[in-house]
């Protein structure tokens, strides 16, 4: 089928003023590297490096662009007056920590942009994206309205793509996106997708029994959410599984699912405390996706829970790679951990598509606990599809030319969170974005460009 699907990696292109503020409560990195001095400039080219190496292995790569940042547009609704400078000096000496949730380059972790279903899996055979609304934290739930902005802009046309509205309200249908989503299907070698499967995972729930919640660190996506999201994405209610994360495993620092669980077509690989009773999840799994099914479970005993959250081996890419085999994208802090690179070891001897592992340095995003998978977005796309979208944003070797002169011209690389007050960081933003969205030919997506 020449219109077969093919995963695109959308990763987000780490903004100007990424830097290490400590928001994340649960988030061991960005409560560790609190404070200390970031570099944009090095974070935005090792996303860059990281985009070439997976389209060097056959992927389709795309970008999604930065927010401003500082968000003055927030500090508006808040209540702060006057021109933007004016408002950002008053912020900057009377509410510093405000200062620090509107600075976040946090968009960059793409995964928590959206949930998607292909249009092979929906009622309607159209593609269906719900943009995430990161309710839990305020600096992530900022992202929520111009993240579905530029996702319409680039999939503006009705009659293929459908971008909802973000889930609505407060923490009760608080949503973190594909960070807690999996979609796994049977391959028959040809391309062909059969009886994908959707994994959505969450961490509390609203209304239900508060027997098994975290009791330390905050469970971000809800039951309810994830229950809505399996609505508005078209899916037969057959499809999809509603799996909870492990309580003991989000109170030792697997915040999203994607900590401790990545997987795509019948391959799933997975921490012992990535969910409760993974057992059963794994035999709905196998009964749901057949005999190509393939698990790998890593026990406490293997690799415990605080190796992987420093380490991140599953917070991999796994990619499918063109005649069907897969390999692996880890972040260096895998290669470095015996346990973690032990593991990834094990499961490319495994009975298995994963045939090879390749370890990329993404140490600026790592620092802030975003891996490989936290950084891209997976939306499964046909051909007839990609030639659909409205924007330039496909990572070919021009585009990504053009992208690493942009960011050696406009980044810094040092930036301390008191810089964050530095009113030049502001303006260099709105100078970066603006040409940004010329480049990827996005319209006036920013409010400032309208
Ligand atoms: O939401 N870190 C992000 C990391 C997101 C990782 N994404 C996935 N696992 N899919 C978060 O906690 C830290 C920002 C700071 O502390 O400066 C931050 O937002």
């Amino acid at each position: 089928d020449p219109d077969a699907l093919i995963e695109v990696s959308f990763d987000g292109i780490v903004g100007p003023s990424h830097n290490f503020a400590g928001l994340s409560v649960g988030n061991v990195a960005s409560t560790e590297n609190d404070g200390s001095v970031s570099n944009p400039r090095g974070a935005a080219l090792q996303g860059l490096r990281k985009m070439r190496a997976v389209r060097d292995l056959g992927v389709t790569v795309a970008v999604l662009p930065p927010q401003l940042r500082p968000h003055v547009p927030t500090l508006r609704t808040l209540g702060f007056t006057g021109s933007d400078e004016v408002i950002l000096k008053r912020v900057a000496e009377k509410h510093p920590h405000l200062l620090r949730l509107v600075s976040s380059a946090s968009a960059m972790w793409s995964a928590n942009a959206a949930t998607v279903s292909p249009g092979s899996d929906t009622l309607d055979g159209r593609v269906h994206i719900v943009p995430a609304n990161l309710r839990t934290m305020f600096h992530r739930a900022i992202e929520a309205e111009t993240t579905r902005d530029v996702l319409r802009a680039i999939f503006g046309d009705p009659s293929r793509f459908v971008v909802h509205e973000p889930l609505p309200g407060g923490a009760h249908y608080s949503d973190e996106g594909a960070a807690n989503h999996t979609r796994l299907y049977a391959s028959d070698g040809n391309g062909n997708q059969d009886r994908a499967t959707h994994l959505f995972a969450w961490g509390r729930s609203t209304w239900g029994s508060s027997e098994l919640q975290p009791k330390h660190f905050p469970a971000r996506q809800t039951r309810e959410a994830s229950e809505a999201l399996a609505r508005l994405l078209s899916l037969d209610s057959d499809r999809a599984v509603f799996p909870q994360q492990h309580p003991d495993g989000i109170d030792r620092g697997a915040f999203h699912t994607d900590v401790l669980a990545v997987g795509t077509g019948s391959f799933f690989m997975l921490h012992e405390l990535a969910f409760l009773d993974h057992e059963a999840l794994l035999e709905r799994l196998k009964r749901s996706i057949g005999d190509s099914f393939r698990a790998i479970v890593a026990t406490e005993a293997d690799l415990p829970v605080a190796d992987a959250v420093a380490a991140y081996p599953f917070n991999s890419q796994v990619l499918v790679l063109p005649g069907g085999d897969m390999a692996i994208v880890a972040p260096t802090e895998s290669e470095e951990n015996p346990r973690a690179r032990a593991f990834l070891e094990r499961v490319v001897e495994s009975d298995n598509p994963v045939k090879r592992i390749i370890y990329l340095d993404v140490r600026q995003s790592m620092k802030n606990g975003g891996g490989p998978a936290c950084l891209r977005q997976r939306i499964p796309l046909r051909p007839s599809e990609i030639a659909l979208m409205s924007a330039r944003v496909i990572f070919d070797v021009s585009l990504e030319a053009q992208l690493t002169a942009w960011v050696e011209k406009h980044y810094r690389d040092k930036l301390e969170p008191k810089d964050l007050s530095d009113p030049s960081l502001y303006q260099e933003s709105l100078t970066a974005l603006d040409e940004l969205s010329r480049i990827l030919v996005l319209g006036s997506v920013y409010e400032f460009q309208r």
